[in-house]
């Protein structure tokens, strides 16, 4: 039986009324994590709606299960926050999926509330009370609810994107963090993406200075030449940067940031999602181990077929299938082999308009030699193949989203399987280690070091070089 059952203290107000009184019974729930001001005006709002609040906290278990990361206060701490908040009559503890219907039917509620976050998502429930979407709270920089020892970073995103808008649902699932603000130097860009996500919206009408000046942290989002820029001059601000791969398209300008970043003790790093994750993370560990002998060849390869219009197959400058996807064919080449390789070749099929729609990079190692094969025209099975003396590693497509991989041997019945979490889109995963990071755990340096990101731009750099020739 976990501790936690034994020495929690759950709360029940003793207010005296039947079945049939006009008392009206709301509930909450949440993981209520570094209690901040965004919770307490929750439970606040909550409270008002009826007569009697139910809370329901989320248990450790949950929230594992449910692939929450960092949380940071125990159970007993969340409760007890909960509970100074004075809004709660009663709170329980939220511990399997299914349970919100439920304790609605065992409690006889007549409405469930919870923060706009989640607009939609509990719609199912509207079968056996009211529900209510409480609009989330944007700000949450009160000095007087931060908890000084793990202040919750206040991030913003540059950039309105695809995978900013996969971000912030996953920025959801992360503790000690919350993204408060956008900017895209479009007004109406800006706009519709804070309005979408309820975030204050900055442009170039009233700044970049005035939306760095609100946040801690910045997650940089937009197409990969603007990068460099905007890292620099957020860190010049003070503010530490999560940027998308690929982090710069040159070795010198990478080098520059990470550089930048430790002179002024700030945390920069580079969102290859896969670096991060721990089924990749076990990979590269059972490679390492020696179960496959000494590694000789790798092969990665990652093809995506893009829309013939879209901005990676029309853009000349920028564009093309090695600069979009390059970092995670990479990846585990300089993982597994380092960043002195002896050389390096590029081999492209390019379209009409001279863009690279399949591209294949060659690598001779002393002690072995790799392919990265990119396409966004050319479809093919994206495969990683790790060979070694002993025997080699299989991960099938998507492997850059690491869930499921083989070792296999020279004997055909002898399989290892392993299998690990990816959960959604895998973007939690960096951000947490982010703010780790920033929190002063330097573990993420493991996953992917200054050293690994300067040589992926470095290659990417050499590939642009080569383009036109
Ligand atoms: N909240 C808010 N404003 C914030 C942050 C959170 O209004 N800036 C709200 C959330 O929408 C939620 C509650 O505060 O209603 C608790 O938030 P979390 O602790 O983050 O819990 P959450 O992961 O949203 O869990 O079963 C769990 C529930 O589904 C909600």
């Amino acid at each position: 039986m976990p501790i936690y059952r034994l020495s929690i203290v759950i709360l029940k107000n003793k207010i005296n009324f039947n079945r049939g009184d006009d008392v009206k019974k709301v509930i909450t729930y949440g993981t209520f994590d570094l209690f901040h001001e965004g919770h307490y005006k929750l439970l606040e709002r909550a409270k008002a709606l009826g007569d009697y609040l139910i809370v329901g906290v989320t248990s450790e278990e949950f929230d594992r299960s449910r692939g929450k990361l960092n949380v940071v206060d125990s159970l007993v701490t969340r409760i007890e926050n909960v509970k100074k908040s004075g809004f709660a009559d009663e709170i329980i503890v939220e511990e399997v999926q299914g349970q919100k219907f439920r304790d609605i039917k065992k409690y006889n509620v007549d409405i469930f509330t919870v923060g706009s976050d989640w607009t939609g998502k509990f719609d199912y429930l509207s079968e056996f009370c009211e529900v209510v979407y409480l609009e989330r709270t944007k700000d949450i920089s009160s000095t007087e609810l931060r908890n000084s020892s793990h202040p919750i970073l206040r991030m913003g995103i540059i950039g309105t994107g695809r995978i900013a808008s996969r971000f912030i649902p996953e920025s959801h699932l992360v503790s000690g963090i919350s993204v408060t603000s956008v900017y895209n130097p479009k007004k109406t860009s800006a706009d519709a993406f804070a309005e979408k996500w309820d975030l204050n919206s900055y442009s170039e009408e009233n700044g970049f200075d005035e939306f760095l000046s609100c946040v801690d942290c910045v997650y940089i989002a937009t197409p990969h030449q603007f990068h460099y820029d905007y890292a620099m001059k957020a860190m010049k601000a003070g503010k530490h940067v999560l940027c998308e791969k690929p982090i710069t398209l040159t070795k010198r300008e990478t080098e520059e940031l990470y550089d930048f970043a430790e002179e002024h003790n700030l945390v920069i790093m580079e969102g290859i999602k896969t670096a991060f994750c721990p089924g990749f993370n076990k990979l590269i560990s059972m490679a390492c181990s020696g179960k496959i002998g000494t590694v000789r060849n790798i092969e990665a390869c990652f093809t995506k077929l893009e829309n013939p219009k879209s901005r990676e197959l029309t853009d000349t400058e920028y564009g093309g299938s090695f600069t979009e996807l390059a970092s995670y064919t990479l990846l585990p080449i300089i993982k597994l082999f380092g960043t002195d390789y002896e050389e390096v070749r590029f081999d492209s099929i390019k379209n009409e308009k001279g863009i690279d729609i399949f591209t294949k990079a060659y690598f001779r190692y002393k002690s072995g030699m790799a392919t990265a094969t990119c396409g966004l025209g050319v479809k093919s099975e994206g495969q990683l193949i790790i060979s070694g003396t002993n025997g080699y590693i299989l991960a099938e497509s998507p492997w850059w989203k690491t869930s499921y991989f083989e070792v296999r041997y020279e004997d055909p019945n002898n399989i290892e399987k392993y299998s690990e979490v990816f959960l959604k889109f895998g973007l939690r995963y960096e951000l947490s280690d982010f703010v780790s990071a920033i929190n002063g755990n330097k573990k993420n340096d493991i996953k992917l070091t200054k050293k690994e990101s300067v040589a992926i731009a470095g290659i990417i750099e050499e590939f642009m070089k080569t383009k036109n020739q």
